[in-house]
This record gives structure tokens, C-alpha cells and sequence, in this order.
């Protein structure tokens, strides 16, 4: 029985191991902008932190008085003028303390606001982010149109490189939210915007969408990727070409079942006929480690599962379920993972 529970256990930790979910904390920044509200965090801790350490001690030490008098006999109230400026002057003393402390805060959260967007550079590398419901589209527009790299949900950026985002929404308000980078950024149905950021350390860092936006928020994370110039650079390239053409006999049998069924009407697979913009851009999906925004890990299991039935795993989500014969969903699923 435990050495079963502990096989378990060990295939757990393996599985989790595998998908690293990505680094998501608040305290420990990885870019300068993300520093920065770290700092404006542990000030306003410590601050509260003494705040909540003089009331304590204020408490005690009424509670103490007042006890001492409650065992005597009933003391007789007389008006004492000087005890009654004294507590004018605590009281009176006490709140301009306490707006004072509030301006500084308020200060220094507009200030962290500016330090968060100052940064700005010529030569930024510049991705758009639209929101759906539930996933994340994501481009590296280009001047030439056949230059531009789109997938879903994995966002790759080089360390060290200016970063500007610029968001948008195709229906109802997101908000964008990877907190070692960065603070949260709406996205805003018809209204373009931007925020920049610059990684300092390569790693994965999860982000997850943070202003309710219907029955599968909570699976609407992604993640940055942050990686070596030349990863990067590495991985743009790949990202370009069109998608493989399939090798095995199987793999051929599961393009031709992605043509002849549903999927082409809201999938694009560059090189094919498939190019609609509804749903993410699959040209490149076996490169991705997660599908359908960090909901599944990227294996040929999840995969069928969720062809099949994506409402089941997403109740809601806008892509219908595909009831194909099990050598369909095989051969697709085939087909799927060779576009690297
Ligand atoms: C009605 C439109 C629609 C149809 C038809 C459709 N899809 Fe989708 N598909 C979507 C949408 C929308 C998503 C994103 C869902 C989400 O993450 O919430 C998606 C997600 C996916 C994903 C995950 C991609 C990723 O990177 O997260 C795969 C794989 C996929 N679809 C394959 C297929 C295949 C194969 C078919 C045909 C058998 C198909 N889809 C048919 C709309 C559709
Ligand atoms: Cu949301």
C-alpha cells in the first residue's frame, strides 16, 4: 500500500517536474519593474507592521490601567484640565502622524508608478497580446506580414532586451498579470495600449489573467519564457517557417482529417489551408509545453481528450466538441505533434 502511494507520489512529482508550472511570486522579482513594486510592498509592510505593534501595545496597556482601577474602590470622576489637554494633544498628534505616513505612501506609490514605466527604448522587441475568452493570442507583428510570428498562451522574450507589450481584447476586459515581471495590466476591448518591461533573469514565469472575465478565468494562465538572445533568436526563427510537412503515414492521414473536418474553420496551419484566426495558430503547437492557456500539459493524452471534448475540461470554451472515430483522433493527434 505505501509502496504504491509512493510510486504515485514519485509519477506525481515526475509529472510536475516535467510541466514546471513557472515561477509566480510577487517577492521575487525578476525584472527591474517588478523590483520596483517589491519594494513599495515591503514598505508598506513595515510600516503596517508598526502600525499593528503600537496599537497592540496601546491596547495592552489601557487594558492594564483599566484593571488596576476596576479591583480599587470606584474612583470619583473629577474634571482634570491638564490629563484632558494631554489626550487632546495624543489624539490630535496621533492623526497627523497618520495622514503624514498616508502622503508618503501615496508618494511613493506614484513615484513606484513612474519607475514601473519609465522604461522606454528605440529598439524595443514588440509583442501584441489580445485577450479571449479564455486564452491568450499572441504576435511579434512585423512591417512584412509573412515575418510575423503568432502562437498562443507561451510568451518567448530574449533577457536583458526591452520589452513592449501591447494589449488589446477581443471581447470582454482581461487583465494581464505576471508578478515577477511586472505589475497587472487590463486589456481593454477596442483600445490598444502598451507597457514595457525588461527580464534580467532567464527562467519561466507564470502569469495568470487577473480581472474576471467569465465561467474559465481561472484558466487563462501563460507563461514568459525568458531565454538567451540567441534561444530567442533560435526559437523566432523556427517559429517562421511553415508548418512541417508531415513524415509518417499516419501523421499525412491526420492533416487530411484537420482539413476535412471542423478544425479549419477556426485553426490556422500556415502551409495549409487552414487559416482562420478564431481560435490559437497551431502551426507550431508540439512547440509549445502547455495547451489551452497552461490547462494541459502538451501530450498526445491531453491532446485527444481534448479534441474530443473540450467542454469538458473547459465548460464554455468557444471551440465544439469533435466526435471523431477513434483512428481520426489518433491520426490528428499524430498529425499535431510533428508541428514542432
Ligand atoms: C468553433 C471553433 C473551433 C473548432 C471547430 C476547433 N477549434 Fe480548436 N480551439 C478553438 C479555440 C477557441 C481554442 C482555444 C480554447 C481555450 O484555450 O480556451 C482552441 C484550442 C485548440 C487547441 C489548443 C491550442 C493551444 O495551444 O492551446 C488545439 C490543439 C486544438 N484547438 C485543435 C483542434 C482540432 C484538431 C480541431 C478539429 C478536430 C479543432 N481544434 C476544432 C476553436 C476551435
Ligand atoms: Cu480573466
Amino acid at each position: 500500500m505505501t509502496a504504491a502511494l509512493s510510486l504515485v507520489a514519485s509519477h506525481v512529482l515526475a509529472q510536475a517536474k516535467v510541466l514546471d508550472p513557472g515561477r509566480h511570486h510577487v517577492l521575487h522579482p525578476a525584472a527591474p519593474q517588478a523590483g520596483h513594486i517589491e519594494w513599495l510592498y515591503w514598505f508598506i509592510f513595515w510600516i503596517l507592521f508598526a502600525v499593528f505593534v503600537l496599537m497592540i501595545a496601546a491596547f495592552a496597556g489601557a487594558g492594564a490601567k483599566a484593571r488596576v482601577v476596576a479591583s480599587g474602590p470606584l474612583p470619583i470622576v473629577e474634571k482634570d484640565e491638564e490629563a484632558d489637554h494631554r489626550a487632546g494633544w495624543a489624539v490630535g498628534s496621533a492623526m497627523a502622524i497618520t495622514v503624514a505616513t498616508l502622503f508618503v505612501v501615496l508618494v511613493l506609490s506614484v513615484v513606484t508608478g513612474k519607475r514601473v514605466e519609465g522604461l522606454t527604448s528605440k529598439n524595443p522587441v514588440t509583442i501584441q497580446v489580445t485577450g479571449h475568452q479564455w486564452w491568450w493570442e499572441v504576435s511579434y507583428p512585423n512591417s512584412q506580414a509573412d515575418q510575423t510570428v503568432t502562437t498562443a498562451n507561451e510568451i518567448h522574450v530574449p533577457v536583458g532586451s526591452p520589452i513592449v507589450i501591447l494589449t488589446n481584447s477581443k471581447d470582454v476586459i482581461h487583465s494581464f498579470w505576471a508578478p515577477n515581471v511586472t505589475g497587472k495590466r487590463d486589456l481593454l476591448p477596442g483600445y490598444s495600449s502598451a507597457f514595457w518591461f525588461e527580464i534580467d533573469q532567464p527562467g519561466i514565469y507564470h502569469g495568470q489573467c487577473a480581472e474576471f472575465c467569465g465561467l474559465q478565468h481561472a484558466h487563462m494562465g501563460f507563461s514568459i519564457i525568458a531565454e538567451s538572445v540567441d534561444e530567442f533568436q533560435a526559437w523566432q526563427q523556427q517559429q517562421l517557417k511553415n508548418a512541417a510537412e508531415p513524415s509518417t503515414s499516419e501523421a499525412i492521414r491526420g492533416r487530411e482529417v484537420f482539413l476535412t473536418h471542423a478544425c479549419l474553420m477556426c485553426h490556422t496551419i500556415r502551409g495549409t489551408d487552414a487559416g482562420s484566426r478564431f481560435g490559437p495558430d497551431l502551426t507550431h503547437v508540439a512547440s509549445r509545453n502547455m495547451i489551452a492557456s497552461e490547462t494541459l500539459p502538451n501530450t498526445a493524452g491531453a491532446l485527444a481528450g481534448w479534441i474530443v471534448d473540450p467542454q469538458r475540461i473547459k465548460p464554455g470554451t468557444q471551440m465544439s466538441p469533435n466526435p471523431l472515430s477513434p483512428d481520426d483522433l489518433q491520426a490528428v493527434v499524430a498529425y499535431l505533434q510533428a508541428l514542432h
